[in-house]
């Protein structure tokens, strides 16, 4: 397929919460959108990366000039397969959230040509797939529970709560307290934890916990490795996990049980389904991250996670848990599960009005 063009769009969707974690407090997704043209079909993909460099070291406006500077120039009036981006791409180090969203789009115009859904073509059998709700930082107990109940009554099976230090025992124990033992319930750090709080986070043993993600730095495995030897919460990573080598070493060493997988964080989707094989090889349940994504990113996890070794529920929630309008049609969520689109391609298109009412910037990167 030969790419003649490549558009850059810039969304600006509000929250309808605000969703703090330990790192940030966001309450409008600023998301990057990417559409690439072809002779013969065109297609989207969702760059995930956020404002700033406080989830990882990518951000938006980062991506933005690597993806025109240094990514489409190589990829732009070749004839090239989804499979072969990648490959032309590995002399620029790092940038995966930018490289993944470029490998989308191309793999979403050439799997539109093909008619193929994305699922069909990573592998993935399941039509419907569980999922959760990840629950930002409150601004007090009470909050919480209203919202965890809010989330329930949505048809929610699973709750990951953000936590950080000085919001993780209490607002966990109040969780588990009043919803009772039957709720999936899950903790995520985003790396806000330090060697010396091993004994601390083993507090939350107590609380049945389905895993608690990344408490320590993506490049402190020895203290993951360390918390498995003083808890028996399972150990989740996500930050520490940027490639299928990245896994294999991670579970050589020990120093997870569970894996998150996020396709932007990996570099696309063919290294996510990599990371699945990896994990399922050495018997490592996975599971789909989230990047509070638009329609368009979303659907495209939601193929990946019908993959059958994406065993837990995903960070994959409906859209109204996000957006007042999404840019696609909306996503919904029945008794805790998720449709996996059945459309070529990522199975989904942004919808012309909203995405003209919501677009803040754009533009075009020609050959
Ligand atoms: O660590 O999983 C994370 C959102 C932004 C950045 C990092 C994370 C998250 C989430 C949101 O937890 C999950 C979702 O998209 O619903
Ligand atoms: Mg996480």
């Amino acid at each position: 397929m030969k790419v003649t063009g490549v558009e850059l769009r810039r969304v600006e969707l509000p929250l309808v919460g605000r969703f703090q974690t330990s790192f940030g407090t966001e309450t409008a997704r600023n998301a990057l959108l990417i559409r690439v043209v072809s002779s013969s079909a065109e297609g989207w993909g969702e760059c995930v990366a956020i404002d700033d460099p406080i989830y990882s070291s990518e951000y938006t406006d980062g991506a933005i000039d690597v993806i025109r500077r240094f990514l489409v120039p190589p990829i732009v009036a070749h004839d090239v397969r989804a499979i072969d981006v990648a490959p032309r791409l590995t002399h620029v180090k790092g940038h995966r959230m930018a490289k993944a969203a470029l490998e989308t789009a191309i793999l979403d115009a050439e799997l539109r040509c093909a008619r193929m859904p994305l699922a069909d073509r990573l592998g993935g059998t399941a039509a419907t797939v569980p999922v959760g709700v990840s629950v930002g930082i409150a601004a007090s107990i009470p909050e919480l529970l209203e919202e965890v109940g809010g989330h329930l009554e949505s048809g929610y099976r699973r709750i990951k709560l953000k936590i950080a230090p000085g919001w993780d025992v209490i607002p966990t124990r109040a969780v588990r307290e009043r919803f009772g033992d039957e709720l999936l319930l899950q903790v995520d750090a985003n790396t806000a934890y330090g060697p010396g709080d091993l004994r601390h986070l083993a507090m939350l043993d107590d609380f049945d916990l389905l895993l608690i993600e990344q408490p320590f730095d993506e490049e402190d495995l020895t203290s993951h490795i360390r918390l498995r030897e003083v808890s028996t919460t399972p150990v989740c990573l996500d930050e520490s996990i940027v490639s299928a080598r990245a896994a294999a070493d991670a579970i050589r060493l020990g120093a997870c049980d569970i894996v998150n997988i996020k396709p932007g964080r990996v570099g696309g989707y063919l290294e996510a389904a990599r990371i699945h094989d990896v994990c399922v090889a050495h018997g490592i349940p996975v599971w789909c991250g989230g990047m509070l994504e638009t329609g368009i990113g979303r659907a495209a996890n939601l193929a990946l996670a019908a993959m059958p070794g994406f065993t837990l529920p995903g960070d994959i929630s409906a859209s109204e848990r996000y957006f007042a309008r999404d840019i696609t049609r909306p996503f919904t969520v029945t008794d805790g599960r998720m449709a996996v689109p059945t459309g070529p391609g990522i199975g989904v298109e942004p919808l012309d009005d909203v995405l003209a009412e919501f677009t803040t910037w754009s533009e075009w990167i020609v050959g």
